[in-house]
């Protein structure tokens, strides 16, 4: 039970117990996604809501609920990509915005280092083939290779690096692409997508998603990727044109894909689900026990240091604090 006075908070989907335990210790907790009449609710608690839990299911998170809430100060998010939040309107109206960063960041390197493993050298492909009875009839044929390879990573933030490091102990070379360029990095840099795709083989892309990567792998960049290609997204979907890679994948203008996220997810098209050679996984980056306890307790606690006075543990740079 919370104490009374407790400040009154939403969450907007649900969350493991874990977190949910810890939320309703501390607050009174409006289960939004629960509520028969969604509008009825918030206008019941308008006047008293000054939190939110934003996660489950990445309910958008926007000026409608802002204006929903005319006392919203905080918005504590679980995951540290927020594209279904709208932060720089958030900025605005001077509510906060919390990510969790950093506690994910291995867990999800890990995931896409299995991933392009798992894409090149076929692993599900495989192990179909042994439940299937048909080792005993000959051995897998073949097949590609990680050595000889050089991998671009595209968005080398804190899981890009996490990648590289992993991929540089794999033996492999790593170039990148983002925005800017690090001088703290030994990767070589290039400003330009396209022509990163044209000199590299294996693309990893780590970038969050939003307008600016909006398809930035685009049908382009996969033809200089070429026919000797693997894309690997653990990032987010919309950063690919979904449509041109089934396309490329279809044609073989690319060799094969491993996909953690989709544009439209948990739908994935059926023309990709068709394409054997590639790797699909339901967004699991960092699904383990450990990882995501982790993020939900960042959840908490950055909305328990707000609400003792303390300000956000991992604020968005769109709503950086300042103690008033
Ligand atoms: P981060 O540290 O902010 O890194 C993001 C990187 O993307 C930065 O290096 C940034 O570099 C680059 N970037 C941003 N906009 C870009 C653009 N328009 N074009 C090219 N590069 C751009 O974030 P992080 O902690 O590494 O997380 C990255 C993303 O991974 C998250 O936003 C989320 O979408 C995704 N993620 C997925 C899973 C999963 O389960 N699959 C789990 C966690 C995170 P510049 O600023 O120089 O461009
Ligand atoms: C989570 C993620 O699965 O942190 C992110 O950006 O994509 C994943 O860690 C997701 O945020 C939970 O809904």
């Amino acid at each position: 039970m919370p104490a009374p006075n407790a400040p009154e908070i939403i969450m907007t989907g649900p969350m493991m117990a874990y977190v949910t335990d810890q939320l309703k210790a501390r607050f009174v907790v409006h289960e939004l996604w629960n509520a028969p009449d969604k509008a009825a609710l918030l206008a019941e608690v308008a006047g008293r809501v000054r939190g939110v839990a934003a996660g489950g299911g990445h309910n958008r998170v926007d000026g409608a609920l802002f204006d929903a809430l005319p006392k919203l100060e905080m918005v504590a998010s679980f995951g540290v990509g927020y594209d279904h939040i709208d932060a720089a309107e958030a900025g605005r109206r001077g509510v906060t915005v919390s990510n969790t960063p950093d506690v994910l960041t291995d867990e999800v390197a890990d995931l896409a280092l299995g991933l392009l493993i798992a894409t090149v050298r076929q692993l599900p492909q495989v192990d179909r083939y042994l439940r299937e009875g048909k080792w005993l009839k000959a051995a897998y044929p073949l097949t590609t290779s990680l050595r000889g390879r050089t991998v671009g990573i595209v968005g080398l933030g804190r899981i890009g690096k996490a990648v590289a490091k992993r991929v540089e102990a794999f033996g492999l070379p790593v170039v990148y692409h983002g925005r800017t360029r690090q001088d703290d990095v030994p990767y070589r840099f290039y400003p330009s997508l396209v022509e990163m795709a044209s000199d590299v083989d294996t693309l990893i892309s780590v970038a969050p998603g939003g307008a600016s990567t909006h398809h930035i792998i685009n049908a382009e960049v996969l033809k200089a990727l070429g026919p000797n290609g693997i894309l690997v997204n653990v990032g987010r979907g919309t950063v690919v044109d979904e449509q041109a890679l089934i396309k490329a994948l279809q044609d073989k203008t690319i060799l094969s894909a491993g996909l953690d996220v989709f544009e439209d997810e948990p739908r994935v098209p059926a023309e990709l689900i068709a394409i054997e050679h590639a790797v699909l996984l339901p967004h699991v980056g960092s699904a383990s026990v450990y990882t995501r306890q982790q993020m939900g307790q960042l959840v908490v606690d950055n909305l328990a240091s707000w609400f003792e006075g303390k300000g956000p543990l991992s604020p968005v740079p769109e709503t950086p604090w300042k103690k008033a």
